[in-house]
């Protein structure tokens, strides 16, 4: 097992294989917050709109001594104090702000954001402040201390304020920055909204001193009799154990703690998940002080050839590219009832497998897709043209990639990690998500790397794939847009694939735009029946191509993009949806339905 650096073999108990490791290099990030004890800091938080950044600079541009995160109040009536949060307008925590306020539609820059509460410390026990989401540069003060910075935009994080937090009444600052910058991950240029704000949800986290803080439990590479797996203890005493029980399948082990960690290894058989049986299992940690529960399926994934197998077993991945984007509201997705809207319209259309674009997805999204049988693909926005030379650029990137792995790594539906989308062909860039490719093989075995390319030669006979990127990747992932940003959509049906490797390609992008009920002839731009047509003689395409193992269509759901200006038909969506962001269904949901539902295409 590689994920283990360091493995000595100790004994056998219950007749498994017990170890002593180390984790993997992961994010220090609490594994499974849903099953946690937790005090939401969600609903409405008083707001600052600061787009000079005044709370932060003087006017000589240095960042001042005391700034809007002391969250200063007025003594005597003399005061001079230039802002108030008590008396400043509110926003809702889960959210973005442009769809929050209409000044605030485009609005890119700091906004500060306030909440106060109250806590009641108790004994033994340790107290984490848990971010979801926010986007994009977060400055995260407790009464008026700084406790750390966070970038990236999608990507949990979080800080032990046990030492920090008082008895009686707090208060946290966030300052929240989501300008855009060349440096960035994303970059300058995305085709969707930059939605800024605290996107998803913000905890307080009480747990007892010595407490579970992370764990690993997944079927060992390719085989599917052995699960293994490591539990990370933090703050653990001299000769404490953990211990794993998977009552289902009998397995029940007492686990030794070598400086918090102890790993193990199970001979058993479990039922695997697949998308028509996603069945899941409950698994018990505790340790004397701490427990906690998941429910975790078990799968294995590889590549032979071109083929991808599930459990062994060729399979098809029969996919659609979602965004985090609210359906009928638009704006960020900030409830599990809207997940189960974008999930059950990615069952309908009859998908066993979802491209969640183009950053990690909350995590409610990955939980709920892996309870129905949906396979996940999941990507950090390493995005078009980011500064592959830089290496703060570098830094970052792989940062939030470690973040999502740490987060989702006992998910069986994820089976791809991708490290990046339509990236233009440098040696910078090669070097760059190598690199990347390296770190995800010395974290994640279990899983496959793939990326979403955007090269490929027009050679005499059709295209030919033979981006060197390739190499470094399991599954190759081509976005192609036959008949919509080039060739006419009859030109599809006939146009021949090839390629230098022998993997599995997905399509990872493929599709036109429609505006909803607009009708007219087939060869009419932005009508739901170019759309269609489209789609159509793309699959009339796709079935030609031998190495193909899925696709993923552009997109489930209409979703906004401030690149798409043509008025009355965009005003500011990308109308690639087979739904619009109302929800109604275009022409092309149905193309494709009948393909996924109706034709055997077991390719
Ligand atoms: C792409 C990008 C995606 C865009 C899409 C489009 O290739 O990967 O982010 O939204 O094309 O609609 O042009």
């Amino acid at each position: 097992m590689k994920l283990i650096k360091k493995i000595l073999l100790l004994s056998l108990l219950n007749g498994s294989v017990v170890l002593f490791a180390q984790e993997p290099e992961l994010a220090d990030l609490l594994q499974n917050i849903e099953s946690r004890e937790k005090i939401s800091l969600d609903g409405n938080w008083d707001v600052i709109i600061d787009p000079l950044e005044n709370g932060y600079y003087n006017h000589w541009l240095t960042p001042k001594k005391e700034g809007y995160n002391v969250n200063k109040k007025m003594k005597s009536p003399s005061d001079l104090i230039e802002y108030n949060f008590d008396t400043s307008p509110q926003l809702t925590v889960p959210g973005d702000w442009n769809t929050q306020m209409e000044k605030l539609y485009y609005y890119e820059g700091t906004i500060w954001y306030k909440k106060d509460f109250s806590y009641t410390p108790e004994a033994d026990e340790q107290v984490y402040l848990y971010f979801e989401a926010v986007n994009y540069e977060a400055m995260v003060y407790l009464n008026g201390e700084l406790l750390g910075t966070h970038i990236g935009g999608y990507t949990p994080f979080q800080f032990d304020i046990s030492n920090k937090i008082k008895n009686g009444n707090n208060f946290i600052v966030v300052k929240v920055d989501n300008k855009r910058k060349r440096e960035n991950v994303p970059t300058l240029n995305q085709d969707w909204w930059n939605y800024g704000g605290i996107t998803r949800s913000v905890h307080l986290i009480s747990m007892p001193v010595s407490h579970i803080a992370d764990y690993s439990v997944q079927l060992a590479k390719g085989k599917n009799d052995t699960i293994e797996g490591w539990v990370k203890v933090k703050n653990s005493a001299p000769g404490q154990t953990v211990r794993v029980t998977i009552p289902e399948l009998n397995q029940d082990v007492t686990l030794p703690l070598e400086n918090g960690k102890a790993a193990f290894s199970l001979e058993v058989s479990p039922t695997l998940w697949e998308p028509d049986n996603p069945k899941l299992y409950e698994v018990l940690i505790e340790t004397g002080s701490d427990h906690l529960k998941d429910n975790i399926g078990f799968r294995t994934i590889e590549t032979r050839g071109s083929s991808i197998l599930l459990n062994g077993k060729n399979i098809f991945l029969k996919g659609i590219s979602i965004h985090e984007e609210a359906p009928f509201k638009t704006g960020r997705v900030t409830s599990k009832e809207e997940c189960l809207i974008l999930l059950n319209w990615a069952k309908e259309l009859g998908c066993n497998f979802i491209r969640l674009a183009h950053y990690p997805h909350n995590e409610t999204m990955v939980r709920e897709a892996e309870k129905m049988g949906l396979m996940v693909w999941s990507e950090i926005p390493v995005y078009w043209t980011i500064l592959f030379d830089n290496p703060d650029t570098y830094t970052n990137a792989e940062n939030q990639l470690v973040t999502m792995i740490s987060r989702d790594k006992n998910r069986a539906a994820i089976v791809l990690w991708s490290l990046a989308n339509e990236t233009p062909e440098s040696d910078a860039r090669y070097a760059f998500i190598s690199k990347l490719a390296q770190k995800v093989r010395s974290l994640d075995q279990t899983r496959l790397i793939t990326a979403a390319l955007d090269s490929q030669t027009e050679g005499e006979n059709g295209n030919i794939i033979e981006d060197r990127l390739g190499e470094v990747i399991d599954v190759i992932g081509i976005n192609s847009y036959c008949g919509w940003y080039g060739g006419s959509p009859e030109s599809c049906a006939t146009l021949r694939w090839a390629s230098k490797f022998d993997k599995p390609m997905i399509m990872s992008e493929v599709g036109g735009g429609a505006l909803y009920g607009l009708h007219g002839e087939t060869n009419e731009r932005w009508t739901e029946e170019y759309q269609a047509d489209v789609y159509l003689n793309n699959i009339e395409m796709i079935r030609h191509i031998d190495f193909l193992a899925g696709i993923s269509p552009w997109i489930l759901m209409d979703f906004r993009s401030p690149r798409r200006s043509l008025n009355r038909i965009q005003d500011d969506f990308n109308r690639k949806g087979l739904i619009s962001e109302q929800g109604r269904k275009k022409q092309a949901f149905f193309i494709l339905q009948d393909f996924y539902l109706n034709e055997n295409n077991q390719f």
